[in-house]
């Protein structure tokens, strides 16, 4: 009976520690959040919302010019590692369109991939940086020695990309995929470099039509494939997944992992990271900018299979 009071206690203090601290970071705005395990630790890469009154991009929209990475051992106290990229510091990027949205990164034998979307320079008027021409979304990569960087930027997008919100995954067998969203799902297959695709570009199945879908995430768990995406069809966005049995797919849509936000932020934004035998779920909301959701601020709630691998339904610990 001392034993299992002891680990009610724990699992309560821990679920307490866990909820008790939302928002993540409190001293700047942050979206997007991509969690990643790194030596026992969890680190963090999300976007970084700005207010836009400081800089030229629009008032009334998301203005995001630079990323931040930022690591916990006990999901409580996070250090800020400072900025790691900025769109000044990439070649092929429109630089004033302030649109350096949700990012991932990812280690692969002892380096760090950082992987990030943003409005390309146009071709006709400002670059003549080969694959770039005007002013869609391209995903680029930068790479480190260290999770906190320094970053360095390729020169240009990867090849065959057009999209947003990047997502990589590595199977068991070491290969690497790259995910993104362009309304759609899209996914290849990346080089052992993991800085150009080795496949071509599969539109990923069988996801319903209706309304956007975008932010994939993919990880697997005992040999199932589950993707984690959000998807508005009226008013805000849902988290949702689907599982497969393999990373491309095709995909059986599963339910709903988090329902519309109560309180009317638009955007929601998932990734998923297991920490000591703990399943974690990240994403964000605007605490602390009610009036305007594009100024958001990341999340963290613990995450729970039930026996036959379904993931039950996450309530937002909002205040
Ligand atoms: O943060 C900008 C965009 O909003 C992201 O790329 C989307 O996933 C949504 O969260």
């Amino acid at each position: 009976l001392f034993k299992k009071s002891m680990a009610v206690a724990i699992l309560l203090f821990f679920s307490q520690d866990v909820l008790g601290q939302n928002p993540l970071v409190r001293d700047q705005l942050t979206a997007d959040p991509t969690a990643r395990v790194i030596n026992g630790k969890i680190y963090i890469f999300p976007s970084h919302d700005i207010r836009c009154e400081h800089t030229q991009g629009r008032p009334d929209w998301f203005c995001m010019e630079d990323y931040h990475v930022f690591s916990s051992s006990n999901l409580t106290d996070w250090e800020d590692h400072g900025m790691i990229l900025s769109q000044y510091q990439v070649p092929w990027v429109d630089q004033e369109s302030f649109s350096m949205w949700a990012p991932d990164a990812i280690e692969k034998d002892g380096k760090f991939y950082f992987y990030f979307p943003s409005k390309a320079k146009n071709r006709a008027t400002d670059s003549d940086l080969p694959g770039v021409n005007g002013s869609s979304f391209k995903i680029g990569v930068a790479v480190a020695e260290n999770p906190e960087g320094p970053y360095v930027p390729e020169e240009l997008p990867i090849e065959n990309v057009n999209g947003i919100d990047p997502n990589v995954f590595i199977d068991l067998d070491g290969q690497a995929y790259l995910f993104w969203s362009q309304h759609h799902f899209f996914g290849a297959k990346l080089k052992p470099n993991m800085k150009e695709l080795d496949s071509e570009v599969f539109t990923l199945k069988d996801f319903p039509d209706e309304g956007l879908k975008e932010g994939p995430f993919v990880f697997e768990r005992e040999g199932v494939y589950y993707m984690l995406y959000p998807h508005v069809e009226k008013n805000t966005e849902r988290i949702e997944y689907a599982t497969s049995d393999s990373p491309l797919g095709p995909y059986t849509f599963q339910g709903v992992v988090m329902d519309e936000s109560p309180t009317g932020c638009w955007t929601n934004h998932p990734s998923v990271a297991k920490l000591d035998e703990q399943w974690l779920f990240f994403y964000h909301h605007n605490d602390y900018s009610p009036d305007f959701d594009k100024n958001r601020s990341i999340r963290a709630d613990s995450l729970f299979f039930d026996a036959e691998g379904k993931i039950q339904k996450i309530t937002p610990t909002l205040r």
